[in-house]
């Protein structure tokens, strides 16, 4: 839902760049053709690139390729009325974003990146409303009509990013008590046979594909000594973390690891991959330790 909604401002303000260029485009010289169709290029390419990135956890080559060419035709589409040098400009710094808006979405630590994106689409907007002003100025015309009337449509936007800036830093608050738990550090390759989750075993078996952990509701009892296993089922390299803690176990597809944990204090522990994207994608586990 959220991802939909950023890709959807983005091809509204490039489409309505494209448009007002469009349609002055006999007032528009060479040199804010090229700046036009450069910050169409490099913003809608930077936006599509981490949003598909957040939206394609996993398939990050694929987002990667598919965030290039989708950045290089916007750029493209926006220079097309401004003769060659604009298209060429626009091509290239889309193709450019498109590459480093995935990029960015690997690097950032996972639970910052809806944030990311966020951030990146509210300055994206700022910097098109700045080359729509530019336009207006250049155009000399007092617009009528909504396509002219960027404060509108700008404030909307504006209102718009901010709803889902809230609503986003509001899920990724994280409980727990990091204090409490005592972590183990041997992570050891295990060959283990399928274990089950039997409670008197203090065992727990936890498998990972794409993307969700089974099972994602778990229940402990506080103090018990328990191996962790973590069965990668999936065709991509997952992990599980419990947040706030030291606990980390990584383990490649088609790999199981496992770690000891135990929990001297009774409470709700939240539990994720920290690929980027993964947890976003639903790979999150609630851990429950009872007395
Ligand atoms: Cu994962």
């Amino acid at each position: 839902m959220l991802h939909v909604t950023v890709l959807a401002l983005y091809l509204l303000l490039t489409g309505w760049v494209v448009s007002y260029v469009m349609i002055h485009r006999r007032w528009l010289d060479t040199m804010i053709g090229m700046m036009t169709s450069m910050s169409v290029g490099m913003i809608s390419g930077l936006g599509i690139g981490s949003t598909t990135g957040l939206m394609l956890p996993g398939y990050f080559f694929q987002a990667t390729v598919l965030s290039m060419l989708a950045g290089g035709l916007c750029g493209l589409i926006s220079g097309l009325p401004l003769g060659m040098l604009a298209v060429l400009d626009g091509t290239l710094s889309g193709l450019m974003a498109g590459m480093m808006g995935t990029m960015l979405i690997i690097m950032v630590p996972p639970s910052f990146a809806h944030t990311t994106v966020l951030l990146l689409s509210i300055v994206g907007s700022a910097i098109l409303f700045a080359v729509h002003l530019l336009l207006l100025q250049e155009t000399h015309r007092e617009q009528a009509g909504f396509i002219g009337k960027p404060g509108v449509l700008f404030s909307m936007i504006a209102a718009f990013q901010f709803l889902f800036f809230f609503q986003a830093s509001s899920l990724n608050s994280t409980p727990l008590s990091a204090e409490h738990l005592h972590h183990h550090d041997s992570i050891i390759e295990s060959d283990l046979a399928d274990m089950g989750t039997d409670p008197s075993s203090n065992e727990l078996l936890i498998k990972a594909s794409e993307f969700a952990f089974t099972p994602n509701k778990i229940e402990v009892a506080v103090n018990d000594n328990v191996l962790v296993t973590l069965d990668n089922e999936g065709k991509v390299e997952h992990d599980l973390e419990v947040v706030g803690t030291g606990v980390h176990i990584h383990a490649e597809a088609g790999h199981k690891k496992s770690d000891n944990i135990r929990f001297s204090k009774p409470g709700t522990y939240r539990a994720v991959c920290t690929l980027p994207g993964h947890q976003e994608a639903g790979m999150v586990a609630i851990i429950h330790v009872k007395k």
